[in-house]
């Protein structure tokens, strides 16, 4: 499969689309940036990963060789090939790919959504416009350099789902949170397993809801990490199939429904 550059912004956005949603082609996106830009001058490649797409502009996260990677975008154009921020100053990497359970960035009011550490804060949920100025910490969920590891990022009602964690050490007490990219509008949906961490996973918005596994803390026989659905809501939070996922056993895993 072959791709040339195709110079509508319209026919590029359909293109990056592709690519964003299938995971092995990013592969391809790789190289289209490598061939429109060489962001890391000489031989060494600047390891460009896409995030998201905010209309024609692709953010990514690639490294060229002195700020490490960080946070970029392109129009796929030489010229409009340009670090948005170092927002881990210096050498120091504020991104990195591959590491959380994928989609690890999203869009959502013309805002990319996106984990990174700025090396105070620890790995945390930030969001950009494309800007330096418009390219902020969203919430430090787990204050000071501690992390909340947020993962699961996905738009639901012109809101942002994900999953973090309120506690240290990562594991321990992941729930669901939502924003509507402002930190007081950054609130966990609710609490799925109190006094223990839910771990949910495998996001998936299906008509009104979001499906996920997840696990209460209460013994369900033969069902450990079971199906459940949400509306946004602690109410509307409700066991959808007393089923086992296997969804801690596959991170990448997400939902799909069936007809018949
Ligand atoms: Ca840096
Ligand atoms: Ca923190
Ligand atoms: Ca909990």
């Amino acid at each position: 499969m072959r791709f040339r550059i195709m110079s509508s912004p319209q026919s590029v956005c359909l293109v990056l689309a592709v690519l964003l949603l299938t995971g092995p082609t990013s592969l391809l996106a790789q190289e289209r940036v490598e061939r429109v830009a060489d962001i890391n001058p000489g031989p060494d490649g600047s390891n460009p990963e896409p995030l998201a797409s905010i209309g024609s502009t692709l953010l990514l996260a690639a490294d060229d060789g002195t700020h490490g990677l960080e946070l970029w975008k392109t129009d796929l154009s030489e010229a409009g090939t340009v670090l948005v921020k170092d927002i881990h100053a210096g050498e120091e990497n504020s991104l990195r790919t591959n590491s959380f359970s994928p989609p690890a960035a999203a869009e959502l009011g013309g805002f990319v959504y996106f984990v990174a550490d700025d090396g105070i804060h620890g790995w945390e949920l930030w969001r950009s416009d494309g800007t330096e100025e418009g390219t902020t910490l969203v919430l430090d969920i787990l204050p000071g350099d501690a992390t909340s590891y947020p993962d699961f990022l996905t738009p639901f009602n012109g809101e942002l789902y994900f999953v973090a964690s309120e506690r240290p050490n990562n594991s321990r007490n992941r729930e669901i949170w939502k924003t509507d990219g402002t930190a007081e509008g950054t609130t966990r949906v609710l609490e799925l397993n109190p006094g223990g961490t839910a771990d949910p996973t495998g996001l998936t918005v299906i008509g009104d809801e979001i499906y996920f596994a997840g696990d209460d803390g209460t013994s369900r026989p033969g069902c450990v990490t079971c199906l459940w659905k949400t509306d946004g809501t602690a109410e509307g939070t409700v066991l959808a199939a007393e089923v086992s996922t296997g969804a801690q056993d596959n991170r990448d895993q997400r939902f799909a429904h069936v007809d018949g």
